[in-house]
């Protein structure tokens, strides 16, 4: 087994590749002491997800329901009234949700949204959460702007490894992903990137995705590990299903490359039991997203996660107490 190591930018694929492929037992236990390390094992951090902004999309994800040029049958709404995103801000803060984060069917924001993002961040900064925002490529203008109205983190993911990436999306490049999260981290805003497994990927696009965060100027505070929720009438509503063994070693790999991150075991809840999800919070997972919708798809209702928590003795992590880094 390799041994627990400091914060490291120069990871190599042979690395990544001997980590994610030792026994199981012996990659949970180096996992489970990486963040033993670094994190109180038995906190969870609490996310909530809004979308403010639902289907339209010009982009051509071929994971999502929003995408214009997928089949699926969701219709495309407006930007929703700064009002409603702060009064069910307040309702997510009552639920124990420490970080709202706010997300848009958008290959990039245009500038007339631009003053309505402002006001959503600031009304939900001003409730004491901390704030997310999900919205596609942005601009260096774009990113000042919502970072001077006080956004605290950026999500914007990688989704896959830049060899598997265009078959999976086509409108924009990996390139362009890391062109936004740079700019992004440059401004001082908290970086959440991840991706999606179970898109029919190869292990070895698992690894790169891992490797590309690991390996990125600074390590994002957060990587949101999602499982592919198969969409109807998208191009992978068929896709075979990943064993869930390959979902546990790719959190694990996560968190042994990025000690101190955040990473959260995010879509794909719904169909994992709780016996999968211990597994994934052993392997080094401590953040979810809570509420019973995550964009447009199911998640596990809060009563069920509520209960998860009680079986696991596992208790929310409070605000600020996730500010280890
Ligand atoms: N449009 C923006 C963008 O793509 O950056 C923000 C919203 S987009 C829905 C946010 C992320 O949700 C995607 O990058 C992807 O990782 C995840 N996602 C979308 N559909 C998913 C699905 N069916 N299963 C798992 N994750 C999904
Ligand atoms: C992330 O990595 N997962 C969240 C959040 N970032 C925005 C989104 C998951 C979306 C799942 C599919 C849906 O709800 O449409
Ligand atoms: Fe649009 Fe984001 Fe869905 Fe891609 S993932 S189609 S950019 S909403």
């Amino acid at each position: 087994m390799l041994d627990a190591s400091p914060i490291r930018n120069d990871w190599t694929r042979e690395q990544a590749e001997a980590i994610y492929n030792q026994p199981f037992m012996d990659l949970l236990f180096q996992a489970q002491t990486v963040h033993r390390q670094n994190f109180d094992p038995n906190q969870v951090q609490k996310s909530k997800l809004l979308s403010i902004k639902t289907g339209g999309c010009a982009e051509d994800c071929a994971y999502c329901s929003q995408s214009a040029r997928n089949g699926a049958q969701l219709s495309a709404s407006k930007l929703i009234e700064v009002e409603r995103v702060i009064s069910q801000a307040r309702k997510a803060k009552e639920g124990g949700a420490t970080r709202y984060c706010m997300g848009a069917a958008w290959r990039s924001p245009k500038d007339r949204d631009m003053a309505a993002l402002e006001a959503m961040v600031k009304g939900v900064k001003d409730l004491g959460m901390e704030t997310c925002m999900t919205l596609g490529m942005l601009d260096e203008e774009q990113v000042f702007r919502l970072r001077d109205s006080g956004l605290d983190y950026y999500n914007h993911n990688i989704d896959t490894s830049e060899r598997y990436y265009s078959e999976i999306i086509t409108t924009r490049t990996f390139a362009d992903r890391i062109d936004t999260l740079n700019r992004v981290r440059e401004a001082g805003i908290k970086v959440c990137a991840g991706g999606i497994v179970g898109m029919g990927e190869q292990q070895m696009d698992r690894i790169d995705m891992m490797l590309a965060l690991a390996t990125l100027e600074e390590h994002p505070d957060s990587v949101p590990v999602n499982m592919l929720i198969p969409i109807p009438d998208t191009p992978l509503a068929d896709v075979e299903q990943l064993d869930p063994i390959e979902f546990v070693r790719t959190v694990a790999l996560a968190r042994i490359l990025m000690p101190k991150t955040h990473v959260r075991l995010s879509a794909g809840r719904t169909d994992m039991s709780d016996e999968m999800q211990a597994m994934c919070f052993f392997a080094g997972a401590n953040s979810i997203f809570v509420g019973d919708t995550l964009l447009t798809a199911d998640n596990p209702e809060e009563d069920k996660d509520t209960a998860l928590f009680a079986r696991l003795g596992i208790s929310a992590m409070a605000l600020g107490c996730d500010g280890s880094r």
